[in-house]
Parts: structure tokens; C-alpha cells; sequence
């Protein structure tokens, strides 16, 4: 060898080495993305403590081996509206799709938005997805195939008992509106079978393409129904019942019922008078250990494919869900029950057993997907990389989490506190150290009128009113004359709670 190829190869050397290292050790520079959501999961997981019997091994494994945020919450406590923000990096304030319509599509000004998916196409990913990502309503094949490349089983509810387990629900009796164990095939459960399409899809994924690979879990949305050997994993005793305040709702503003006004998701009474709220809380603690072990299926045909080191996984919860809490079941609240989410990043590049308490938001996932993926930035995302957190958990945050319920309805949660402003301007206060339930609104307490100016001051400036199409949920207000109308319904001031 000549001596000025010698120095063309050791400059080579030098040179892909400093390439890598910018980019992290031994990571790719185009690493696979497993995206799994799960529908209606609040914070009964055991990594994050919201239930002490939580039973879910696999999630708990994989935040080890990533990076758990803790102090995660959803942009709208509802399936459309926070599912269209994490896909479009925008909040349901400047999009203004609150409800279970429209589907964003059909809004000419959303209509040839690059969602997250569609960027990760645009880079030369191949984009797969079953189960629920989006809330529906996308129509036919060519309309799907704009949104990903392949498309499993839709999933859902699968096989059904013959009626429903549960007395008759108020509010008409919902289909939903039903939960219990009944004899059937964990195989028959629609998101069983969608973690099934995703290991198929691991195993046959091309080696010189990288993947975006959705899964959509249904449970524990209602209705939950689940095989006895998930039940068999919690107490059928009040052991498991979460702690709630009697009087909860007494220092809670009249305006915080119009979010949920009338709605087929049963009070905490009925469940009571009903004997049905262990029933509840053991079927949803179970939908829930099974969905993990669903997720555990998938993350083990990862590491036998051997792309384990190649492949970033994030998991994420659409909202949360009360049982029992603030004297409700269902979410659409701004509580923490209803906006804190399982977020958990695991893969290449990101620190293992990392546990953030920092303020963060489902619309940060966009952005951070991107820096992981050293895909070209964006500037119309409202969410921030969570990057500095993957790499160092203690990292701060100066923006709280914001969630949002319809125009002018807001919750701003930094590390300690929750703020919460109703369109008629009522507000409570909840120091979440001292008073993790949020049983006592310190609101009017003058001593921490400095704590409420700065979270007032994250408001979001821009909080535009339901777009054309909105249904399901809408809930809106009219201060000049003090009237609240809820899905087409006007809620008079002295109109007895349902
Ligand atoms: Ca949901
Ligand atoms: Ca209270």
C-alpha cells in the first residue's frame, strides 16, 4: 500500500467514526419505529403507580430498558380529538376538532396534512398499521392507502357474549356500556389478533427498508371483557376499588359537570346502587394485564428478529379513564385520572431506566420521532422533542402539559401543580405532591395567587372554536349570555346534574 493510500483509508476511518458518533454510538442511522397505542389507558400500570395491584410485566420491562415520562398527559381527554393531534402535531385549539367528528380529512384546511406517518413515507419508510390509530371514519382502500402502506385487521372488540353482562345503563343502555368475564379465546379478541399481524409483519420486514409499524390496541376500553385468567390476577374483594372522596365534587366549579353533562358512561352511584364498580375496576384492571401481555408478544418478536437494537418502540395512552373517581366513569374530564398517559420511548439512542417527572405531552412524540430517526425536522409541529429527557430523564422542561376539552376549557400541569380554567372562567388548583387524588381545589387560597398567574399564563392563545362537522362531546359556551350547550342541548344554570 502506498503511503498516500495509507492516509486516504486512515482518513476515511477517522471520518466514518466521527459520522457515527454524531449520530450516538453503534446506532442506525435509520432505526425501525414500533408505535403502539392503547385506547382509553389511564395510569394503572405498575411502572407508573396509579393502581398499587396493576399487573403489566411487559410494560414494566420495557420502561427499564427505555425511558418512562411520568408527568405524561393527552393534548384532549377524548379518542378523536387526541389521537388527530399526536398525528398532526397540533392541538385540538388550533385544529378545533374536539368530538368524535369530524375526521380531520375533511377539513379543507387539514386535508393534505403530512401526518407522522406520511413523513416517515416521505423519507423512504415503509408505514404499516392495525388496530386503532386513528378514531376511524377514513374511508374506503384509496383513502387508507394515503394514510399508511398496509393495513391489518382492524381489531376492536372481537368476540362478544350473546347479551349484555351488566344490568341496563342509564342514558339508553349504551352497548359499550358493558363489562365481565364470560367464557371465550384470549385468539377471538380483536387485539390479539392485531398483535398477531404485527409479529407477522416483524418477521417479513424487508432488511434494507426501514419500518413505521402501528398497532392500535382496543381494551381496556369498554366494553371490557376479558378471559377469568386475567381476572384471576386481582382480588375479587373491595381491595381493589381506587380510593375516592365522598364529597369530592363539592369544591369542584358547576362548569366541570358540562364537560361530562350526559353521557351513556355510568356515575359512580349507579355502579354503587348496581354492585357493579369492583365488577368495573377488575375488568378494566384485566383488559389491561392482557393488552400487556399482548404488547409482551410483540416485543419479544422484536428481539428474536434480532432488531431489538434497531428499532425505537413507543407506547402511548390516547387519554385516561375514571372509575369510580371525582364520582364518574369515563374520561372527557381535565382531571389527572382522565389526562395522565402511559409514555414510554425504549431503543437505540435512548437511556435505559430513565424516569422523567417533567411536564410532558402527547404532541411531543411527533418531533421526537423525528430526532430519533434523524428525519428532517419540522417547523409547524406545536410539540418539543423530548430528546434531552431520552437522553438524560432529569433534563427540565420549561412548558407544562396542556389538555384541553372544547373551546376554552383547559388544564396546565407543570411538575407540582394542576390548573384547571372552565370557559365561564371558574378555575381550581390542585397541589399534586400534597394532594395526589385532587380532593381539595386550593383556588381561592391567596397565598398561591402567584402559583395560579404563571399557569394562567400558558393558556393557549390561540383556542379555536369546533370545527364545521363537530359532533359527539361538543360542548361550547357563549359568555355575553352565559349559556352552555352541550351536543345540541342548552344547559340551563339551574339544571339538575344527570
Ligand atoms: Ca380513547
Ligand atoms: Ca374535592
Amino acid at each position: 500500500m502506498t503511503h498516500l493510500l495509507k492516509l486516504a483509508v486512515t482518513l476515511l476511518v477517522l471520518l466514518s467514526t466521527a459520522a457515527a458518533s454524531a449520530h450516538g454510538a453503534e446506532q442506525p442511522a435509520r432505526p425501525n419505529v414500533l408505535f403502539i397505542a392503547i385506547d382509553d389507558q389511564n395510569d394503572w400500570i405498575g411502572t407508573y403507580g396509579g393502581h398499587p395491584l396493576a399487573h403489566t410485566p411487559h410494560l414494566d420491562a420495557l420502561a427499564r430498558r427505555g425511558t418512562v415520562f411520568l408527568n405524561a398527559h393527552c393534548q384532549a381527554p377524548l379518542c378523536n380529538p387526541s389521537r388527530t393531534s399526536l398525528m398532526l402535531g397540533l392541538r385540538s385549539t388550533t385544529t378545533g376538532i374536539y368530538g368524535l367528528a369530524p375526521w380531520f380529512r375533511h377539513l379543507p384546511e387539514w386535508q393534505d396534512r403530512v401526518t407522522l406517518p406520511q413523513h416517515f413515507k416521505a423519507q423512504g419508510y415503509r408505514t404499516l398499521t392495525s388496530g386503532k390509530i386513528y378514531h376511524g371514519g377514513i374511508g374506503g382502500p384509496d383513502q387508507q392507502l394515503r394514510e399508511f402502506d398496509l393495513w391489518g385487521p382492524a381489531g376492536g372488540i372481537g368476540v362478544k357474549p350473546d347479551g349484555k353482562l351488566i344490568p341496563p345503563t342509564p342514558g339508553g343502555n349504551h352497548p359499550l356500556m358493558d363489562w365481565g368475564v364470560f367464557p371465550h379465546r384470549d385468539e377471538d379478541k380483536g387485539d390479539y389478533q392485531v398483535a398477531s399481524w404485527t409479529i407477522q409483519q416483524i418477521k417479513a420486514a424487508p432488511k434494507d427498508q426501514p419500518f413505521f409499524l402501528a398497532a392500535g390496541f382496543f381494551l381496556p376500553h369498554v366494553p371490557c371483557y376479558a378471559t377469568q385468567r386475567w381476572f384471576d390476577l386481582y382480588p375479587d374483594d373491595d381491595s381493589v376499588l381506587p380510593p375516592v372522596h365522598p364529597q369530592d365534587r363539592q369544591d369542584t366549579p358547576r362548569f366541570s359537570w358540562y364537560l361530562h353533562w350526559d353521557l351513556p358512561e355510568p356515575r359512580l352511584q349507579w355502579l354503587q346502587e348496581n354492585h357493579q364498580w369492583r365488577n368495573l375496576v377488575r375488568s378494566y384492571l384485566a383488559s389491561t394485564s392482557f393488552v400487556d401481555a399482548q404488547i409482551g408478544r410483540i416485543l419479544d418478536a422484536v428481539e428474536a428478529a434480532g432488531l431489538a437494537e434497531k428499532t425505537i418502540v413507543v407506547i402511548w395512552g390516547d387519554h385516561g379513564w375514571h372509575l369510580g373517581e371525582k364520582a364518574i366513569s369515563g374520561k372527557n374530564t381535565l382531571w389527572e385520572r382522565s389526562t395522565r398517559v402511559p409514555l414510554i420511548f425504549a431503543g437505540p439512542g435512548i437511556t435505559p431506566g430513565g424516569r422523567s417527572t417533567q411536564p410532558a405531552e402527547l404532541l411531543d412524540i411527533y418531533p421526537t420521532l423525528l430526532e430519533l430517526c434523524s428525519l428532517p425536522p419540522r417547523d409547524d409541529l406545536e410539540g418539543i422533542s423530548l430528546m434531552p429527557q431520552l437522553l438524560d430523564a432529569a433534563t427540565p422542561r420549561r412548558r407544562p402539559a396542556i389538555t384541553s376539552h372544547n373551546q376554552g376549557n383547559h388544564a396546565i400541569r407543570s411538575e407540582r401543580w394542576r390548573y384547571i380554567r372552565y370557559a365561564d372562567g371558574s378555575e381550581e388548583l390542585y397541589d399534586m405532591q400534597q394532594d395526589p387524588h385532587e380532593w381539595n381545589n386550593l383556588v381561592g387560597a391567596p397565598e398561591l395567587a402567584e402559583v395560579i398567574a404563571e399557569h394562567r399564563r400558558w393558556l393557549p392563545q390561540r383556542d379555536v372554536p369546533a370545527a364545521a362537522g363537530s359532533q359527539h362531546r361538543v360542548l361550547s359556551y357563549d359568555a355575553a349570555s352565559d349559556e352552555a350547550v352541550w351536543e345540541g342541548q342548552t344547559i340551563g344554570r339551574d339544571d339538575p346534574i344527570p
